[in-house]
This record gives structure tokens, sequence and C-alpha cells, in this order.
């Protein structure tokens, strides 16, 4: 009996196109959003307790000092949407808050990944049975028509700093798009992590027990896993530089030596110098009049901005 033959279906990995356009421009970069499959979320998680690491717990204090003063000028019977909520852990004092002041809320979290939001369903579920949360599975940055459907005076949190991974015409891109969901008197509240001296800012982003580095590197062992690469994630070092003109960390894996990498789902071969560099990542630090001006841009104007005592991080609520 003759047997059909099936047709073969080449797999394109969904990184194959960035990676490829990253590793054969001059100079070479990837995409920072590479950064975060499963081993590299873990590892942002672990970033986020260094010691070095002030962002995330300095950005809470001030969540937790003023939720109530946020809350109070955000406006009364609030729908709270979050982009890249992730399990939404860091959102905890500002529901806790909200249901303090109105009986009952709404809560729609956005992340790319279901896995996270299905934990965040989980716990806010437990822990929160008047809050209804609506997750929405998608990714933020491409804006998320379907605000708009949504009833009620919102108020956005974009917050974890995130905005500082984009280079600021692309944040402003994306502002705009969140903006064009909203309606009068819907609120944003960001937070953006402020220029400092470089002194504090290197070691969080090069810590002494070398997580930061491992994160770096990881991307290389992504590649390996995924496009069947040859990099020995060892043989590049671990870079972070401050740029003070652009006001931005910036990241880099820097090859320790000569040598040629093998991406075989690409066909390709990548040649290094020896202290070439692969620009991994950019994370901008704002100053208020930064702030202030990619809100304006974006067509919000911004109302308040609570910081901590030392001014290290803002986080920001601005108005349609
Ligand atoms: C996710 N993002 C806000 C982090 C940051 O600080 O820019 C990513 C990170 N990169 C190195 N350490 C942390």
């Amino acid at each position: 009996m003759a047997t059909s033959k099936q047709p073969q279906l080449l797999t394109i990995s969904p990184i194959a196109n960035d990676v490829w356009q990253g590793l054969t421009a001059s100079p070479k970069y990837l995409p920072a959003k590479l950064f975060y499959d499963e081993v590299g979320s873990q590892l942002f998680e672990q970033i986020t307790e260094l010691p070095e690491y002030y962002l995330t717990r300095t950005e809470r204090s001030i969540l937790e000092q003023y939720a109530g003063e946020i809350l109070e000028a955000a406006g009364a019977s609030l729908t709270l949407v979050e982009l890249g909520a992730g399990t939404a852990a860091k959102t905890c004092v500002l529901i806790e808050e909200l249901l303090q002041r109105q009986p009952r809320a709404l809560f729609y979290p956005i992340d790319v990944s279901p896995t996270a939001l299905d934990e965040a369903v989980h716990q806010l579920g437990r822990r929160f049975p008047l809050l209804r949360v609506n997750p929405i599975v998608a990714d933020y940055t491409a804006g998320v028509p379907a605000l708009s459907r949504i009833l009620g005076r919102k108020l956005v949190l974009y917050i974890g700093s995130s905005i500082g991974n984009f280079e600021p015409p692309q944040a402003i891109r994306l502002l705009r798009r969140i903006r064009q969901t909203l309606r009068p008197g819907d609120a944003l509240l960001l937070g953006a992590d402020f220029a400092k001296s470089p002194k504090i800012l290197l070691p969080a982003y090069d810590d002494a027990q070398g997580v930061t580095a491992a994160f770096n590197r990881n991307i290389l062992a992504r590649l390996n896993r995924e496009l069947e690469a040859d990099f020995v994630p060892e043989a590049f070092e671990h870079v972070a530089v401050w740029n003070r003109r652009c006001s931005r960390m910036e990241i880099y894996l820097e090859s320790t030596t000569a040598q040629t990498v093998f991406l075989p789902a690409l066909d390709l071969d990548v040649s290094f110098q020896s202290g070439e560099r692969i620009h991994t990542e950019n994370s901008y630090k704002y100053t208020q009049a930064m702030i202030e001006s990619i809100l304006r841009e974006s067509g919000f104007a911004l109302e308040h901005s609570w910081s901590d005592r030392k001014q290290w991080f803002g986080v920001h609520l601005a108005r349609v």
C-alpha cells in the first residue's frame, strides 16, 4: 500500500528574527525582552531581593507609605488596571487600601504570561474576596484596545520601573497608546527610577553575588537552548556602565576572547573580537523634568509625584 508523504513542517523560533537582527548588526545587540524566559524571570525575582538592587523595595516602601494619598488623588470608584502585572504581588498594598475606600473593586491585570495571571487570580481571590479579577493575556507594549471597553473610572498602574527599559521615543509611543484607551478623569500611576550617583547605580546592576551577571549571561544560554547555538556563556563578561549623557545604565556581554559562535537554527556564524560587546539592555534613569516631559508628550498631565526620603525612586500620578 502506498503511504502518503507527510509534508515537513519547518518551525521557526519566535525569537529567531530578533536574534538574527541583533547579532548581524554593528555594534551587536540583543533585545532586553529576551532576558525573560523561565530561568531569566526567576533570576530577575532574585535580583529584586538583592541588597544592591534598591529599586523594588524603594518603590514598595513608597506605595506602602502613600497608598492612601495615591488613591485619594486618583479619585473615587476606581477600577484598577495593571500593565505587565505578573503575579500582581506588588499591587496588593494598593488593592488593600482601595477596598477600605469602596465596598468592592474590579482589577484587570495584563500580562503575556498566562501562568503568572493564573497565580494572580488565585492569590488575590484568596486574599480579597470582594475583588473581581479579570485577567487579560496580552503584550501591553502593542497597546491594549480592550481597555477602552472597560466602564467606570480607571487607574492604570505601570509600576516596577519597566518604562526605563524603553528608549524614550518608544516609551512615549507606548504611553500614547495607553492614553488613547482612556477617558477624561482616568489616571496613570507610573513608577520610575530617578537618576542618581553611579556609586549607587553601578552595584545595583553589577551585584557582589553575580546574580545580575547570571541574568545577563542567561540570554546566551537561552540562545543555546532555543536556537541550538554553541555560546560558552562564561566566555562573556557582564559589564554595567553608567552613561551620564543619556541618563541610563547600559548592560553588555563582553567577549573575553576572539571566538566564533554558530547558531544552526539561523544558519549563522557570529564572530567576536576579544573585548567586543553585545549590548543587552538600557535602563533609563529619569529626572523629574524628563518624567514631566514624557507624560506631557503622551497626552497626560502630571498631577502629583511621591518619592522616598533619598529621592531614589518616584511614583507619579498623571491624568488624562
Ligand atoms: C525590569 N527592569 C525594570 C529592570 C531594570 O532595573 O531595568 C531589569 C534589570 N536589568 C538588570 N537588573 C534589572
